[in-house]
């Protein structure tokens, strides 16, 4: 069977671009039966910025309450945070070595996120593609379901697959599939139509939160900045509009349709109309969630049992492949 990894990072503050690029195709992917789907809290990817540790550990309980809060079944998936698995960390020093460093500096996300001060950023922020690569290629993964900005990084995931096989001459790590797919790949900050939706936006104003009240998602979206024209009856008509595009995109993705058919339901309504319609179905479909992850967060002890069993599942496939990796690379073990 074809086999899924995705992971989302516990650095706190969950939104939903989170929710609807990531974390709705994970749940489709679980659902469709076709897939064996691991998924993972990254903690380890985490902690290449800093992270206060009691924070750490809190954030890493929420996270897996929102993954369960969504639909993930941790009997159906396999749910684990990453420390537990050590071989993503062993398999991401062979990568270390196997990646280069040209390769590294060109990633966007390493500009952005380093910016002027990269003298200053830790080594594990450089190097965070290849531990990426090494939690995919550990398993085999032949799909990983991300939002649009992970793109560069599952190229280079292949990149790195594509010079192991070659360096020591075998067939072994698959070349993956990005499953970049669903209305809502690229969720833009409601603020400001050419940046994603952030966690780290330093305006709240911008993002929805998974933790936010109905009253909360519902100024937020009344605040968005918007073109004053009405919405455009035909799809075509969002190309030049950012904003506009922004919420109908939201808007069908919430409601598990795509723009075009949402259209005739929505097409040349003022925004005065459209968003109150957009805040109602956020809620509906929101509210819930975080009810859940209330529910959950409250039994901490029995989180951790389910990540515990997730890890020894996660296990059982990791180490054999990274044992034929060390004996592909010439390790005695
Ligand atoms: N705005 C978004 N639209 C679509 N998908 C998104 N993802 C994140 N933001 C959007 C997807 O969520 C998954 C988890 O990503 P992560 O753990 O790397 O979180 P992140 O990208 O670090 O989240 P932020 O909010 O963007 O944090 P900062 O500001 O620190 O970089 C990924 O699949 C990602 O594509």
């Amino acid at each position: 069977t074809p086999r899924v990894f995705s992971g989302i990072q516990p650095s706190g503050g969950l939104t939903l671009g989170n929710y609807l690029g990531a974390m709705k195709r994970f749940v489709q992917m679980q659902d469709e039966g076709r897939f064996e789907t691991i998924y993972c809290m990254v903690d380890l990817h985490a902690i290449t910025v800093w992270q206060d540790p009691a924070a750490l550990t809190a954030n890493t309980r929420e996270l897996a309450a929102f993954f369960m809060a969504a639909g993930i079944d941790p009997e159906k998936s396999i749910l684990f945070n990453q420390a537990r698995v050590p071989e993503h960390a062993q398999l991401a020093w062979i990568f270390n070595c196997v990646a280069r460093m040209g390769w590294m500096k060109r990633m966007t996300q390493w500009k952005d996120k380093a910016g002027k001060n990269a003298e200053n950023a830790s080594l594990g922020l450089f190097g965070y593609p290849a531990l990426m690569a090494a939690d995919i290629l550990i398993y085999h993964a032949t799909h990983v379901p991300v939002g649009d900005d992970q793109k560069q990084h599952l190229e280079l995931t292949r990149d790195v697959a594509i010079k192991f096989n070659h360096d020591f001459g075998v067939d072994f790590f698959p070349i993956t599939e990005p499953v970049i797919e669903g209305e809502a790949t690229r969720v833009m900050s409601l603020r400001d139509g050419s940046k994603k939706m952030s966690k780290s936006d330093p305006s709240d104003a911008s993002r929805i939160n998974m933790g936010d009240d109905a009253d909360a998602i519902a100024q937020k979206i009344r605040k968005a900045r918007t073109d004053p024209e009405p919405l455009p009856s035909e799809a075509e008509g969002l190309a030049e509009r950012p904003e506009a595009k922004n919420l109908v995109s939201i808007y069908a993705a919430l409601s598990d349709r795509t723009i075009a058919e949402v259209m005739p339901e929505i097409g040349g309504k003022p925004f005065s109309e459209f968003k109150p319609m957009l805040a109602d179905l956020a809620v509906d479909k929101l509210s819930p969630i975080s009810a859940e992850m209330r529910r959950l967060t409250a039994d901490p002890a029995e989180i951790d049992r389910t990540l515990a069993r997730g890890a020894e599942r996660a296990r059982e496939i990791a180490a054999p492949i990274l044992q034929r990796t060390y004996e592909i690379v010439g390790l005695l073990t």
